[in-house]
């Protein structure tokens, strides 16, 4: 198929949607919902619920586009086997991950918190990848499902921004990839970290990979 281009900063993208993946990264209720982790973590989870209309947009053209779509979710085993000791007590908050919560056991695989929001919910056949870790890359199969797939761009959503998302492009660009962040399709606990984790992928000529918004990427993937 014929090369296209999104609109972003530092300049635009030329990308190919069938060597395109749209990369959700932690949509999960734990993250965005109150009583979750992000809450344990002290944090007023409500801003990161405007990230999810933009993001079902380009979910949908995405779909309709046949673009892959990867979701992930960051979480640990029921045992928290996989949970360095360091990052259960990080934080001394006094809920913890794998105490109970409303939406069951914080950021625990298989609880109601830890799983992807209704608006955002993965269909039969895109990958779901379960991260121990912030990078989507660290201790997974996403590398090697990209691979497979002759990925060489990732339009990149989800929370948050100067976290997860900021982590995985880095991982992500470091193994060749293409990144455009969507920056409406991105949020964060802070506002001047959302400000600062787009600038700083941008920065440099584009260090880490291109910032562009939702509008923008539904222009581009245009079904
Ligand atoms: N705390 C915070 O901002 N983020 C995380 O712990 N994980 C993700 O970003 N997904």
């Amino acid at each position: 198929m014929a090369n296209m281009a999104i609109e972003a900063e530092p300049y635009e993208l030329e990308f190919d949607p069938t060597t395109t993946a749209l990369l959700i990264i932690d949509m999960q209720r734990d993250f965005v919902m109150p009583g979750g982790f992000g809450e344990a973590l002290g944090n007023d989870v409500t801003p990161l619920q405007a990230t999810i209309a933009p993001t079902a947009r380009v979910l949908a053209a995405a779909r309709k586009r046949g673009m892959l779509v990867v979701h992930t979710r960051e979480g640990h085993r029921p045992d928290l086997t996989d949970c360095p000791p360091s990052k259960l007590v990080r934080g001394r908050g006094k809920t913890r991950i794998g105490d109970p919560g409303p939406m069951g056991r914080i950021l625990v695989r298989g609880e109601v918190g830890h799983d992807i929001v209704p608006e955002l919910y993965p269909r039969a056949g895109e990958p779901v990848i379960d991260k121990p870790g912030k990078g989507a890359f660290y201790a997974t199969d996403l590398e090697l499902i990209l691979r497979d797939r002759n990925i060489r761009t990732l339009i990149v959503c989800g929370v948050t921004t100067e976290v997860c998302v900021n982590t995985s492009v880095r991982e992500a660009n470091d193994r060749g990839y293409e990144c455009v962040v969507l920056s409406d399709c991105v949020g964060s606990y802070f506002p001047e970290f959302q400000k600062s984790g787009l600038a700083m992928i941008k920065a440099q000529g584009g260090i880490f990979g291109w910032v562009s918004d939702s509008r923008r990427a539904l222009a581009a993937i245009g079904v």
